[in-house]
C-alpha cells in the first residue's frame, strides 16, 4: 500500500525534477500581500469590513485561480437508496442517498454514504470527497460499488480495471482516508461520495461531467476544482434536508487534490462551520509565492484541467497574483480550521502551509479567535493552536489514525463547542 503511495506522489515530482527546490534558504524573498487591506485598498480594522471584503475576495480567488462557480439552477431529487440502523457492528445508522440533478440526466448523480452514530442525537458530521469509490472504504459489504470512471491510481488491474472500480477493491482504497468506526465511536457522523462522480479526473473530463452539461469550454469560467467544491455544497444540501444529523456543525475535510477541493468549498459556502487541510498542498493551504516542492508551473502543466486558464497565465511571475493562500484562510474565519502536514511529504510544502494559515491569524484576531500561539512551524507530532491548528506529522504523504485523533479532539473542543 505505501509503495503504491510512493509511487503515485512522486511521479509527478520525478518529471519535473528540474525545477523543484527543497531547500529553505534557496527560496527567493517575497512579499504576501497584506491580508488587512481590503480590495478596495482600504485598511481592514473590524470583523464587519473583512465581512465587507469577503465576496470581492472571494471572487478575485475565483477569477484567477479555481474558476467562476456558475449559478446552477436544477431541481435536485434526493433518493434513499437503502437506510440500514445496525450498520458497523450496530453501532451506526447507514444511508446511500442518490442525488440526481433534473437538467442534467447525464450525470449519474452523486451517491452520498451517510454514517451516523446511534448513540449521539444529531452529531455534527464530517463531510468529504473520497478518491476511489465509497465501496473502496470499508468493508461494508453492502456499500454500493461506484460505476464511474476513476483514474489508475493503484496499478492493480484487480481494483481498477479500465479505470472502473471492481468487485475486489471493496475496502482497498489507495488512500484509507475515512476510519468510519473510529469517527463514530466519537460520536460524529460522516457523509462521503467519490469526487468522479461530478467529473472524472483527467484533462478530457470535464466533457464527461457536469461542467460538460453546461457546455462550458475547459479554458473558460471554472475548473474542476470549482466542480468537485460544488459537489460538497451539493452535499451539505442534502444533510440539510436530514434530521439525523446537525448540518450546523458540519466540518469539510479533504486529503491532498480533495484537500484543495474541500478548502475552495469552505471558502465559498460559509455554511461549512469548519475546515480540515490535510497535506493539500500547491493550491490548497500551501502558499503560492515559496519556492518548495510543486510549484504553480508544475501543478498546471500535470494537472491542467484543475484550476482556471487564467491561473496558467501566471506562470513564471506568481508575484504578480494579487493575492496568496493566506488571504484564503482569511475567507474561513471565524469558522474553525486546522491544517495538517508531514514530514515525508516535502512535495505539498509544509512550512509554506504552516506559513499560509500563521499569516492569516490577523484575521481570526479580527473576531476574537485565537492564533496559533507558536510563530515558526512546531516540530513534529507536536499539534499546536487552539481556534485554529496545525500539526507537522512524521511520515508520508498519507491521512493517517494520528492525523484522525488530532481532527476528532479538535471537532469535539472546537466545533462541538460552538454555538
Ligand atoms: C499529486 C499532486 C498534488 C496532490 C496529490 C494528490 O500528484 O502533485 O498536488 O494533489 O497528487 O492528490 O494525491
Amino acid at each position: 500500500m505505501k509503495k503504491i503511495i510512493c509511487i503515485l506522489f512522486f511521479i509527478p515530482q520525478m518529471l519535473a525534477a528540474q525545477n523543484v527546490n527543497y531547500d529553505e534558504a534557496r527560496i527567493p524573498a517575497y512579499t504576501l500581500p497584506d491580508i488587512l487591506t481590503g480590495i478596495d485598498n482600504k485598511k481592514i480594522t473590524s470583523a464587519a469590513q473583512w465581512e465587507a471584503n469577503r465576496p470581492a475576495l472571494v471572487r478575485l480567488f475565483a477569477e484567477n485561480v479555481y474558476g467562476i462557480t456558475p449559478e446552477i439552477k436544477s431541481r435536485v431529487k434526493y433518493k434513499i437508496i437503502e437506510t440500514n440502523n445496525n450498520a458497523l457492528g450496530g453501532k451506526a445508522i447507514r444511508k446511500q442517498v442518490l442525488i440526481t440533478f433534473e437538467d442534467f440526466p447525464q450525470l449519474n448523480g452523486i451517491n452520498l454514504l451517510l454514517y451516523i452514530p446511534k448513540h449521539i442525537r444529531k452529531p455534527s458530521v464530517f463531510i468529504g470527497l473520497n478518491f476511489e469509490g465509497n465501496h473502496s472504504l470499508g468493508n461494508d459489504p453492502d456499500v454500493l460499488i461506484t460505476q464511474n470512471w476513476m483514474v489508475d491510481f493503484q496499478k492493480n488491474p484487480e481494483h481498477i480495471f479500465k479505470n472502473r472500480a471492481t468487485l475486489a477493491s471493496r475496502g482497498k482504497a489507495v488512500v484509507e482516508t475515512w476510519p468510519a468506526e473510529t469517527i463514530i465511536s466519537k460520536g460524529f457522523a460522516m457523509a462521503t461520495a467519490y469526487y468522479g462522480d461530478i467529473e472524472p479526473d483527467h484533462a478530457e473530463g470535464w466533457k464527461a461531467g457536469l461542467r460538460g452539461c453546461l457546455n462550458k469550454t475547459e479554458e473558460t469560467e471554472w475548473s474542476a476544482m470549482g466542480a468537485w467544491a460544488w459537489q460538497l455544497s451539493r452535499m451539505l444540501d442534502y444533510l440539510e434536508t436530514d434530521n439525523d444529523v446537525n448540518s450546523k456543525k458540519a466540518i469539510v475535510i479533504g486529503h491532498s487534490r480533495l484537500g484543495k477541493a474541500a478548502f475552495w468549498a469552505a471558502a465559498q459556502d460559509q455554511r461549512f462551520a469548519a475546515f480540515i487541510s490535510n497535506e493539500s498542498g500547491e493550491g490548497g493551504a500551501a502558499l503560492k509565492r515559496r519556492w518548495y516542492g510543486e510549484t504553480h508551473e508544475i501543478i498546471n502543466k500535470n494537472f491542467p484541467h484543475w484550476f482556471s486558464g487564467k491561473y496558467k497565465t501566471y506562470a513564471g511571475s506568481i508575484d504578480a497574483l494579487p493575492f496568496d493562500q493566506h488571504q484564503l484562510f482569511g475567507l474561513i474565519a471565524p469558522r474553525a480550521v486546522y491544517v495538517s502536514s508531514a514530514e515525508g511529504d516535502q512535495w505539498a510544502d509544509p512550512n509554506g502551509e504552516f506559513l499560509a494559515l500563521k499569516n492569516a491569524e490577523p484575521v481570526f484576531a479580527l473576531y476574537g479567535k485565537n492564533g496559533l500561539g507558536v510563530d515558526a512551524q512546531p516540530k513534529v507530532d507536536n499539534p499546536v493552536g487552539s481556534d485554529i491548528r496545525y500539526h507537522y506529522r512524521s511520515g508520508k504523504h498519507h491521512m493517517t489514525a494520528y492525523d484522525w485523533e488530532q481532527y476528532l479532539k479538535f471537532a469535539a473542543e472546537v466545533v462541538n463547542k460552538r454555538k
